[in-house]
């Protein structure tokens, strides 16, 4: 039996595991997608681009922050951390913290795919020649790729979660991801965490349905990504891109809208859509700094201190195992 699972290649393990929960989700009643099946390789590179678009503040108040409080940010972690980054995809956010932190033991950044982590290793190596690098390829929310990293000593271990990607947890899946990194985090150890904040929904709004309309493409892009990968017909013109701030739920959800009655086939499964319905392909939830440090002490972790932007918009917190 193991002989002819491993016979099987990577991909198709991947693709039926995709197939099943594409099926699952629009097989319900309410239809959802899950959110990591956005960053396909386009899907990445568009998320690369609603970075940067005007009305998506998330990134530069992020950046803001780092670039205004770096030094005190560093003090707080203190000498020679190992940084681990979860989901670190290109390590860009992380080059400054790096080059300012005293003597860091290392860095070690988990990602899913293997080509990403090889690129950024190679920048990183060359801007920081003397930092120690150990990249691992793994889903993070799995606790087999943070067993690798209990080979590695170190006197002091903090994780590295900046881009509001908490937000996208549900917030008793968001307990459950923190809860295990702190289990995997010793006494003393970090956790430096970038969270969105509660605000206006007319800016929320405009960040989600932006006027370059790159996060309309991006949502889109699952569709085609489902077109591509599973052998179905889905028609990206009777689908629209709808996002809108639920205030009771604190959250910006994000759907994709079926603007006329019909049937697609994924597979050779058919899979029914009426005008109006929609699937719901991602959350993004907006935390009070008292809210999110609530979170963090029934996560195990004791809250240390946080940095805001000058508006007051977005949080980067510390907080110790
Ligand atoms: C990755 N994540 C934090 C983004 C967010 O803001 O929730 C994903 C995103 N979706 C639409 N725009 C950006």
């Amino acid at each position: 039996m193991k002989a002819a699972l491993s016979s099987v290649p990577e991909n198709q393990h991947q693709n039926s595991e995709f197939l099943r929960d594409v099926l699952k989700g629009l097989g319900g009643k309410r239809k959802t997608l899950p959110c990591k099946y956005l960053y396909d390789e386009l899907g990445s590179r568009l998320f690369e681009e609603i970075c940067v678009a005007k009305d998506y503040y998330l990134t530069r108040t992020e950046a803001e922050i780092f670039s205004s409080s770096l030094s005190e940010i560093a003090r707080e972690i203190g000498p020679g951390a190992l940084l681990v980054e979860p989901g670190a995809g290109n390590c860009e956010k992380v080059e400054p913290l790096l080059a300012a932190l005293e003597s860091p033991r290392g860095y070690c950044p988990i990602d899913i795919s293997p080509e990403i982590l090889q690129g950024a290793e190679l920048r990183i190596k060359k801007g920081l020649p003397d930092l120690q690098v150990w990249s691992e390829v793994g889903d993070f929310t799995q606790s087999m790729v943070w067993d690798k990293l209990t080979y590695i000593p170190s006197r002091k271990r903090v994780v590295f979660f900046p881009g509001s990607t908490i937000g996208n947890f549900e917030p008793l899946e968001a307990e459950r991801l923190l809860e295990s990194f702190a289990s995997n985090l010793s006494s003393g150890d970090g956790l430096l965490i970038g969270t969105d904040l509660v605000k206006d929904s007319v800016v929320l709004e405009r960040a989600y349905n932006d006027s370059d309309h790159v996060t309309e493409k991006f949502n889109l892009n699952i569709l085609h990504r489902i077109n591509c990968e599973l052998e179905a017909n889905f028609d990206l013109s009777l689908f629209a891109h709808r996002s809108f701030y639920h205030s009771l739920r604190h959250r910006v959800e994000m759907h994709l809208v079926c603007l006329k009655s019909h049937s697609v086939s994924i597979a050779g499964t058919r899979v029914d859509f009426l005008e109006g319905e929609t699937i719901h392909t991602e959350n993004s939830h907006k935390y009070s700094v008292d809210g999110f440090n609530r979170l963090l002490s029934r996560s195990g972790f004791e809250p240390v201190c946080r940095w805001l932007d000058s508006a007051e918009t977005y949080a980067m917190h510390y907080a110790q195992a």
